[in-house]
């Protein structure tokens, strides 16, 4: 049976889905944050030494990261479902979205995120204009033009097709879906971008994805 380590508002919500799409069964053991640090509970680097969330077990394999679960569901129950065949230009916009998804659209993000925790930080008030200084120079000069760059990016891919991969949905969307979110969340992703505000209210309707965020409780990434 397919065990998912599901930390609550987090990545994991993706994995859900993902099974929800695929009609399989699957068990949910359930982790809360800590509400001061939100880190993950200490039990779930018994599951995996990093402790992070999403990870899966499977009898006796463990999967952790998003894109390495999501492959290894799909190459293991997928039946070619939710997945362009190899060799195909989809398939390649699919293997280029999996990876963009954690590698390129998630640092800027989680650094806006800690420089606005920076910014807010308790400090002594002489230290504070040096602190905000740095913050607010890192963010304008580094941070904003990134996730600009990227949300116009991927507003622009989304003008020559449907799906990221292609005419059809794909795992590749379910992968996109947490950055997305989060730039919807805390990060521009406004008015300014229809085609990304239009992908975010068709993956809302699916009814997979309501289904996993029923199974997954209260779903509510930072703002
Ligand atoms: N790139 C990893 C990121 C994993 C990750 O950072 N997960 C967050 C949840 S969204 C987490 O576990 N945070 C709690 C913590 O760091 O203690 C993946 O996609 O699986």
């Amino acid at each position: 049976m397919i065990v998912v380590h599901h930390l609550e508002n987090s990545r994991s919500q993706r994995v859900l889905w993902l099974l929800e799409e695929l009609g399989l069964p699957y068990e949910v053991k359930r982790y809360a944050r800590d509400p001061k640090t939100m880190y993950a509970p200490p039990e779930l680097a018994r599951v995996h030494p990093l402790g992070k969330s999403p990870v899966i077990t499977d009898g006796d394999v463990t999967v952790a990261e998003s894109g390495a679960i999501i492959e290894y569901l799909l190459d293991t129950y997928g039946q070619g479902r939710l997945r362009p065949p190899a060799g195909t230009p989809e398939r390649r916009r699919f293997t280029y979205w999996l990876h963009f998804a954690e590698g390129s659209a998630m640092p800027p993000l989680l650094m806006k995120l800690v420089f606005e925790k920076v910014r807010s930080a308790k400090v002594p008030f002489f230290v504070k204009p040096v602190v905000k200084g740095i913050a607010d120079k890192v963010t304008s000069s580094f941070i904003a033009p990134n996730l600009e760059r990227q949300l116009q990016f991927m507003e622009s891919e989304l003008a020559a097709r449907e799906w990221f991969a292609g005419a059809e949905f794909s795992a590749a969307d379910i992968q996109m879906s947490f950055p997305l979110e989060a730039a919807a969340a805390r990060a521009g992703l406004d008015a300014r971008y229809p085609r990304l505000a239009d992908w975010l209210s068709r993956i809302h309707a699916r009814p997979a994805y309501r289904r996993a965020v029923g199974v997954g409780g209260p779903y509510r990434i930072a703002g």
